[in-house]
């Protein structure tokens, strides 16, 4: 077993602080990720708390402060679960730095995303039984874990808007796939905004706090925005995910014997969209074929996809794409969406395969 109870064949793309993803063909392999593959992304040294003396502070324009133990948490508020795949604003990144560099951050492939059984409860009933105030109009998540590539160093501390806070989807978990959330996935309390980049999923949660402004931390108003060339501070706060879909298998760069080829991948709608189909081509994008697609497990889950080409000798570049219910496609060429960041790249994901 590897670092923080992950499998041996984790693409690790870092140990202090620890980032990890699956390998495509792991992560292809269940609808649910196993715990032991599912990605991991981290800013500072991962921190173990102590779940006895853990509390959670709900605090800010609320009319009542709370102060809450696991128990009180177990206890008084109803629960709940639901299947989510989390997504990292990274997620595919490597696409991008292939056309020009991005400097100072990982290089994910397209495992910086997985899927979890999570159960907890609502935040809304927390925020609605500390009694939200109307001018609260962003609710900020703090943890204690201390990140040294913030400027300055400091804890990690980032908000959502007061509606997304309230929404009936946004969970505060404490478990993982029905076991208790492991240390590295945020024990003993995370947040879970389905849809949204990762980055507002946060773990060791240890402050709640209704404010008028978003957070002023280095994680919202600096980091995870996606800024115009040569910025860095300005630009758009990244929330809501776009359409996405990658090719999980066969690997970029794979030498296949000549015959039937099994690709696989998955899709992942933005907020309020469903997937309708992913296609492949394999002439460069002229001709698309669809694919088969599972149903999701319900509305905040990914989906994968398969198909089978019957691929010709010779290198040959196997390109996916999806549509969603609102009939939007994904943008052809990571060159068009290039960043300095390297934020949310979903254009055509492309592997090239070399058959003889
Ligand atoms: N406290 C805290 N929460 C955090 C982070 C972090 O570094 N510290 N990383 C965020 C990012 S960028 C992502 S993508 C997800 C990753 O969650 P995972 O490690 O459970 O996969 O956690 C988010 N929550
Ligand atoms: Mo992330």
């Amino acid at each position: 077993m590897g670092m923080w109870g992950k499998r041996d064949d984790m693409v690790v793309h870092g140990q202090e602080p620890f980032n990890a993803e699956p390998p495509g063909a792991v992560l292809a392999g269940a609808a649910v990720t196993p715990v032991d593959a599912f990605y991991s992304r981290n800013h500072g040294p991962v921190p173990r708390l102590d779940p006895a003396d853990w509390r959670l502070v709900v605090d800010g324009l609320v009319t009542r402060p709370l102060l809450l133990s696991l128990d009180d948490l177990r206890s008084r508020f109803d629960a709940t679960e639901a299947t989510v795949t989390l997504q990292c604003a990274g997620n595919r990144r490597a696409d991008l730095t292939a056309v020009r560099a991005v400097t100072g951050e990982t290089p994910w492939g397209p495992g910086a995303l997985s899927t979890a059984r999570f159960g907890g409860t609502r935040l809304a009933d927390v925020l609605v039984h500390a009694g939200v105030a109307p001018e609260a109009a962003h609710i900020a998540f703090h943890a204690p874990d201390v990140s040294p590539s913030a400027d300055p160093p400091q804890p990690y501390e980032v908000s959502v808007p007061r509606d997304r806070a309230l929404a009936p989807d946004v969970l505060l978990a404490w478990t993982m796939n029905g076991a208790p959330l492991p240390t590295v996935h945020g024990a003993p309390l995370r947040v879970v905004v389905p849809g949204w980049i990762g980055a507002r999923s946060v773990k060791w949660l240890t402050r709640v706090t209704a404010r008028t402004t978003p957070s002023d931390g280095y994680f919202q108003a600096t980091a995870y925005r996606l800024p115009p060339a040569g910025r860095d501070t300005e630009g758009v706060t990244l929330g809501p995910l776009p359409l996405n879909c990658a090719v999980l298998t066969p690997y970029d760069g794979a030498v296949l014997p000549r015959g039937p080829v099994e690709v696989t991948g998955y899709a992942l709608a933005g907020e309020g969209r469903t997937v309708a189909r992913v296609e492949v081509s394999t002439d460069g994008g002229r001709a698309w074929s669809r694919t088969a697609l599972d149903e999701p497990d319900g509305p905040e889950a990914w989906q994968r996809w398969r198909t089978t080409l019957d691929l010709p000798a010779g290198d040959v570049h196997v390109l996916a794409r999806a549509w969603d219910s609102s009939g939007t496609g994904m943008p052809e060429s990571p060159a068009s969406l290039w960043n300095p960041k390297g934020y949310v790249n979903n254009a055509w994901p492309r592997v090239r395969l070399r058959v003889r």
